[in-house]
């Protein structure tokens, strides 16, 4: 039987002081049992395990779900526990402090440490509450959190969420053993020397349209070695240089990522929920990223199972019915910096709608296909996400390895349009403007959904 992986365990026999100068072979044959115990006793205790979080995770739900108003229980659990400290804190505080004080004080102390609380854990609804005192409508800095739901089955989350076209965040998801063995050590020799293309940046935020980065090629686990890292001894431009990774195709031209192809080793270690047919299915993609790294505004043609297997990231959404105030050059917006925008440069931004959540480890992300998204990886961070043509295949182009290419009909639409304007170009300019004025109105009456 082959030894589970504890490189661990290896570095203590070799690193520790008390073993240091004996004979190790005794402590390595028990170390060599304990592998061999853990590897025949991993799959039960790791199904065990998953289901004791899994229920904990469930009734954790069931009691938070009944209180009115709660969009991410654990969110609401952690400030639950944050607010009552704080206001435990001030109370015994005021005490220490003011012995003397008069109620008016004692009850005011509190108040504003639990309201300082309750802004530092619930920023937007505080901005909500704050607009909503003063009349403002500086609608930027405001965000909707994203859904979050426990455990949900494919059919709720056909109903509730695909259907809808609207994403949400998944917990309590099986996303295989990736979790527990993914870390530093056990990817970079897992993955080994094979070359992989790397986007590197001295800049936290990438931007794809002004390329603010180079594409460089590293062997696998020196990408994840210096991704891991603040700063590097080796590097291209800048000692604490940004690295970010997407996996390509077998050819990069042509073929969509498949990590079950590309990265055989990994393959057993991640799961997803299969929550589409298996023929619909287009790509899986590693991507790994820097702590800090931000990934430029863009859109995907396909639906998308983003599964953050390791580090916090904080993800950025905007629905499709945003396209006009995005400042789009192609699937990518001119806005990466999403939360600290040059009003007077883009105006329209201040119309938008920006949904928000932070994915912890484990946590599925359901991007649905033409939704904005904008990420920043809080901490090192690796993930994977499952592309699926959630459409008819005959919408989508088949030289199209990214999935961002758009569907067919928009594809010829845009062509027909681009014709129409050239011929329209015949007329002067003020004809020109009163046609294409009409012809606005024309799209804006028979194609825009109204209800949006
Ligand atoms: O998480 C990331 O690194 C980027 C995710 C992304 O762009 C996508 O899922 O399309």
């Amino acid at each position: 039987m082959k030894p589970v992986d504890l490189p661990l365990y290896d570095e203590c026999v070799k690193k520790s002081p008390i073993y240091k100068d004996e004979d190790t072979s005794l402590i390595e044959l028990n170390i060599s049992r304990c592998r061999v115990y853990l590897q025949e006793h991993s799959t039960p205790l790791q199904n065990a395990w998953s289901k004791v979080s899994s229920t904990a995770a469930d009734t954790k739900y069931k009691i938070v779900s009944k209180l009115p108003k709660v969009t991410d229980p654990h969110a609401l659990l952690t400030n639950t526990a944050v607010i009552g400290g704080a206001a435990g804190a001030s109370i015994l505080i005021n005490r220490l402090l003011f012995p003397k004080a008069g109620m008016i004080r004692r009850i005011l102390t509190p108040l504003t440490v639990g309201t300082l609380a309750a802004v530092y854990c619930y920023p937007d609804d505080a901005i909500t509450v704050y607009r909503k005192l003063i009349g403002s409508s500086f609608n930027m800095i405001d965000s909707v959190p994203v859904d979050v739901r426990y455990n949900i089955s494919e059919k709720e989350f056909q109903e509730e969420f695909e259907l809808k076209r609207k994403p949400c965040v998944f917990k309590g998801m099986d996303i295989g053993p990736c979790m527990r063995k993914w870390s530093v050590n056990y990817l970079c020799e897992k993955g080994g020397s094979k070359m992989a293309t790397v986007h590197v940046s001295d800049t936290p935020q990438m931007n794809f349209i002004t390329k603010n980065f180079l594409y460089r090629q590293l062997p696998f686990s020196d990408v994840v070695q210096r991704a891991s890292e603040l700063t590097h001894s080796e590097y291209f431009s800048a000692p604490d240089e940004y690295y970010y990774f997407r996996s390509l195709g077998e050819d990069v031209r042509k073929d969509p990522s498949n990590i079950m192809e590309q990265f055989p080793e990994f393959k057993e270690d991640i799961k997803w929920p299969h929550y589409f047919p298996e023929d619909k299915f287009f790509s899986s993609v590693f991507r790994i990223a820097s702590a800090g790294m931000q990934l430029w505004t863009h859109y995907d043609v396909m639906d998308n199972f983003l599964i953050q297997v390791n580090g916090r990231k904080k993800a950025v959404l905007f629905p499709p019915s945003d396209a006009l105030n995005l400042y789009l050059k192609g699937d990518k917006s001119e806005v990466t910096d999403v939360d600290s925008i040059n009003l007077d440069k883009y105006p329209n931004f201040a119309n938008v709608t920006k949904y928000q959540c932070m994915l912890e480890p484990g946590d599925i992300l359901y991007i649905p296909a033409l939704w904005f998204h904008n990420v920043v990886a809080v901490e090192f961070g690796v993930a994977v996400n499952v592309f699926w043509k959630n459409l008819d295949k005959k919408y989508y182009d088949q030289k199209d390895p990214y999935g961002n290419k758009d569907l067919l009909p928009a594809a010829r639409s845009m062509d027909i349009l681009n014709r129409a304007l050239k011929v329209l170009s015949e007329l002067p300019d003020t004809y020109k403007d009163f046609y294409a004025r009409k012809m606005v109105s024309k799209i804006e009456s028979s194609a825009f959904v109204k209800n949006d």
